[in-house]
């Protein structure tokens, strides 16, 4: 962290603005050469723009608006410097060129995310927010990376790792203070104080489904028989005429994606061929396609023609596991009687008729019918997930070593090692290797 980085932080293409930063020990040093304006950049207040020009020698570059920050009070918790010129990429280009011939850097992808984190201005789940807060498709996902952002995340992984902690120390002082005269939890007190932290675990654990929905919408594939209107469904969801429609079973052949904001839920629907006993080459390959969306889905519509008799209905899904949800379409054609007890949502494409309650059915899936979940706060990702994971693992091992009454030591172990995997999430543990598999995911500049 001693040498200076610099990189543009707006994306390359033509704009009204480029961005440029510069983070390190030199970063001020650095803009004073190349600056020309009627304040120094040393000179210049904290978060003051000034207004000059960038200069290679004799050369103008390009007229631009400076910002300097001073350690500790910027981004990366370095000074750091902002330089706001013409959107150009040619200009961004030589800007950078010129900072880089200067002294500077060129910055990795994250690396002024990385140093914020390694400077302590935020945890590892704030700066993973940072991330998510650039990708959200949706309102839903912006808010929770948003919340994220704030701390909340790592708040309650704080307050977990302090409950472990306790813990600890009541089990250590056991073991490292057998004869002195103090009065360290035993038995019930402690098994009760595990409880806790493995229910908050668990709970943090079970937003994964939920975090993993926002960051990377939910795949839902439309499946069924030919002709059943799959294709009208997803055009019907989408609003426009995406797919080809037809009264002959077997249009569609290949897998048609797109993605839809279902009241703030990002939804990847998927259109896939019908599925049939067919002898045509093509359509066959078709077929085997929607059998691996299947396989891959998060949630599978599985549409029937309600209006007449139930033929291979039977031919159910066979992955017991996925969550189906039965779409009885062409309802403005009259239900089959066949149909009559048969669970599902009731739509016609043709009438844009039951599309409410078909969303409603969706969401409830989604969200596993708890509706207040809406206002979550955390929802953790893949990576905070796998940390969980393990904790939970831990305190359970913690747990047994109770109830078998192991002697303390076996129980500190484990619950030590639950520690270390609730630290790595918010980054409060030997985190080296983890580290460059997060950054190494951000956009240079950021
Ligand atoms: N009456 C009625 N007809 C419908 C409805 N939905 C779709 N259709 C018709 O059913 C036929 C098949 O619709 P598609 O959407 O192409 O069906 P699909 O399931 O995608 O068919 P394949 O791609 O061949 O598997 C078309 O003629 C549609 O106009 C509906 O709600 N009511
Ligand atoms: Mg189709």
């Amino acid at each position: 962290m001693n040498d200076t980085i610099a990189a543009i932080s707006t994306p390359l293409g033509e704009g009204a603005i480029a961005v440029l930063r510069m983070s390190g020990p030199r970063a001020i040093a650095i803009a004073d050469t190349v600056f020309r304006a009627k304040v120094r950049a040393r000179e210049l207040p904290a978060r003051v723009q000034q207004f000059g020009a960038i200069c290679d020698g004799a050369q103008q570059l390009d007229e631009v608006l400076l910002t300097v920050f001073r350690a500790p009070h910027s981004y990366t918790g370095e000074d750091l410097v902002e330089i706001a010129g013409h959107g150009g990429v040619l200009v961004a280009r030589r800007l950078l060129e010129l900072l880089l011939k200067s002294g500077a850097r060129s910055a990795e992808p994250g690396e002024f995310t990385q140093r914020a984190y390694l400077g302590g201005k935020m945890d590892l789940t704030q700066a993973e927010a940072v991330m998510d807060l650039i990708t959200a498709q949706t309102d839903l996902a912006l808010r929770a990376a948003t919340e994220q952002l704030e701390g909340r995340l790592g708040e309650r992984i704080r307050g977990l790792r302090e409950r472990l902690i306790e813990l600890l120390a009541h089990v250590e002082a056991f073991i490292d203070f057998p004869d002195e005269d103090i009065t360290p939890d035993t038995g019930e007190a402690l098994r009760s104080r595990l409880e806790i932290i493995r229910a908050e675990t668990a709970a943090l654990l079970a937003t994964a489904g939920q975090g993993r929905v926002l960051r990377e919408g939910v795949r839902t594939v439309i499946y069924g028989a030919p002709n059943v209107g799959k294709s009208s469904l997803l055009n019907l969801l989408l609003g426009y005429d995406r797919a080809i429609v037809s009264a002959r079973p077997g249009t569609t052949r290949d897998v048609i994606e797109e993605v839809i904001n279902l009241r703030g839920y990002p939804l990847r629907l998927i259109d896939t061929a019908g599925i049939r006993e067919s002898d045509d080459e093509i359509e066959r390959a078709g077929i085997a396609r929607t059998r691996q969306q299947v396989g891959r889905a998060d949630l599978v519509l599985h549409v029937v023609d309600a209006s007449v008799a139930i033929a291979d209905f039977s031919k159910q899904i066979s992955d017991g596991e996925k969550i189906a949800l039965l779409v009885l379409n062409k309802s403005d054609l009259g239900e089959h009687p066949d149909w009559r007890e048969v669970e599902g949502v009731r739509i016609s494409c043709r009438e844009n008729a039951g599309l409410t309650q078909l969303e409603d059915a969706i969401i409830a899936r989604i969200t596993g019918g708890h509706a207040a979940q809406r206002d979550w706060t955390v929802a953790i990702n893949a990576r905070h997930q796998a940390c969980l994971v393990q904790a939970f693992h831990f305190s359970d091992a913690a747990r047994r070593a109770l109830d078998d009454g192991l002697s303390p030591e076996f129980i500190a172990e484990e619950l030590r090692a639950a520690l270390a995997a609730v630290g790595a999430v918010v980054g409060q543990a030997d985190t080296e290797e983890i580290l460059g598999k997060i950054f190494a995911t951000f956009c240079i500049g950021k």
